[in-house]
């Protein structure tokens, strides 16, 4: 079939709107219609050449929502008609990862997803006879796609898709990386570093869970009043302080007892680290760092009981808890709706990059 996409051509070159080819579903797939789709930070890292895994050409896009529209043989799961949400963090519930119950890694074909290919190792995207790679094993920047049915969480129908495509990504990750990865407890004093569509979900699910100072920290003091509406205590921009780390050990009382790096730089990453309290703070990175990229610190940090994590998409095992996820929206324990700041047809998603860089969004989400 033919399909509309916009397609990576090059790094650093805006995305183009054309038809595609979309082959159907081959044995244990699905073809989804992409009803919505938000715009993350990581799909414009991986536009601007900074993912060590970018391909291109390629289909973007990893924060979805759509319906079933045809089930290839053996996919029992899901079935034509129903809604459902793409995982780029799937659940097999077979592989040595998800049978650890240790992570929501899932390793059964992370491998071909990295190389931009189904598991069979071919891509079911053409473009004038020459393959078009797959992204995060999504491609949500199509408005049909086709993914193993084991990267599909089938939710509700009567989420919206265009609030629910964002539990596909920054919902999941910012209020997962507090409740799955943290553990945050009630009261405790945290630190947000980054206040875009990540970290103002990290401070809704740290007032979710009743956390006591949740500090705010961004290089733009437009971001103040966004943290405030979603929980966040008191707001620092570490261009108003010689010495940021400082500024928050003092603030939260000899460090914070959990930090999240929502920015993907490596300089804050280390701050987070540093601004956590001695002998228990832990801090969470979230933020994905360009390629070549490395952390640092003294040891004596981690000596001193300081702990570092990574989060991927907040912990969260896609197939079971996306849909619980999709719940709390529904049932108001969590807010979407304000987060979406623009709405656009595909045809302006380049747009949606535009304003992403220039600070103006915190999420743009494309309608089909
Ligand atoms: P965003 O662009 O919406 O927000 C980033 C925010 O960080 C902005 O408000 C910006 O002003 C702020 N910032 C930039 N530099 C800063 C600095 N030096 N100090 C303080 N604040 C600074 O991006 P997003 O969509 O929220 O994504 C945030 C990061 O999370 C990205 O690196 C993205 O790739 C990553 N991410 C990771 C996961 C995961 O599963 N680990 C999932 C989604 C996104
Ligand atoms: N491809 C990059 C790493 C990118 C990365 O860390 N991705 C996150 C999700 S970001 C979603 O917006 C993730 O889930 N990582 C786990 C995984 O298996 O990819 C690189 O450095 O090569
Ligand atoms: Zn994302």
């Amino acid at each position: 079939m033919k399909t509309r996409a916009a397609v990576a051509f090059e790094a650093k070159r805006p995305l183009e709107i054309v038809e595609v080819d979309l082959e159907g579903p081959r044995a244990g797939e699905v073809l989804v219609e992409i009803k919505a789709t938000g715009i993350c930070h990581t799909d414009a890292y991986t536009l601007d050449g900074l993912d060590s895994e970018g391909i291109f050409p390629s289909i973007l896009g990893h924060e979805g929502a759509g319906v079933v529209v045809e089930v290839g043989p053996g996919v029992t799961s899901v079935a034509a008609g129903d809604h459902v949400i793409p995982l780029y963090t799937p659940e097999c519930r077979q592989c040595k990862s998800c049978l650890s119950r240790k992570t929501n890694l899932c390793t059964a074909i992370r491998a071909t997803q990295g190389k931009g290919v189904m598991p069979d190792g071919t891509s079911r995207f053409s473009y004038k006879g020459q393959a078009i790679a797959h992204y995060m094993g999504c491609s949500t920047f199509s408005n049909f796609t086709v993914l193993p049915e084991i990267a599909l969480a089938k939710i509700r129908k009567d989420a919206p898709f265009a609030s629910a495509c964002y539990v596909g990504c920054g919902v999941t990750t910012g209020v997962g990386a507090v409740v799955n990865t943290a553990k945050v407890e009630p009261g405790a004093n945290c630190v947000v570093f980054g206040l875009g569509g990540i970290g103002l979900n990290v401070i809704q699910g740290l007032k979710m869970v009743g956390a006591d100072m949740i500090v705010g920290v961004d290089i733009n003091d437009t971001k103040e009043e966004w943290g405030r509406r979603f929980g966040m205590t008191h707001f620092v921009n570490p261009k108003n302080v010689s010495d940021v780390v400082a500024h928050l050990v003092e603030m939260t009382g000899g460090g914070a007892d959990y930090t999240f790096d929502c920015t993907g730089n490596t300089t804050v990453m280390r701050q987070a680290l540093e601004a956590c309290h001695r002998g228990w703070g832990e801090s969470i990175i979230i933020g994905v760092a360009e390629s070549g990229k490395e952390i640092a610190t003294r040891p004596f940090q981690l000596v001193t009981g300081r702990v570092w994590r990574g989060s991927a998409f907040g912990g969260a095992r896609g197939r079971t808890d996306t849909p619980k996820i999709v719940d709390w929206y529904m049932d108001g324990k969590i807010e979407i709706d304000p987060m979406i700041t623009h709405t656009l047809p595909l045809e302006r998603i380049n747009e949606a990059f535009d304003l992403m860089h220039a600070g103006e969004s915190i999420r743009s989400v494309v309608v089909f």
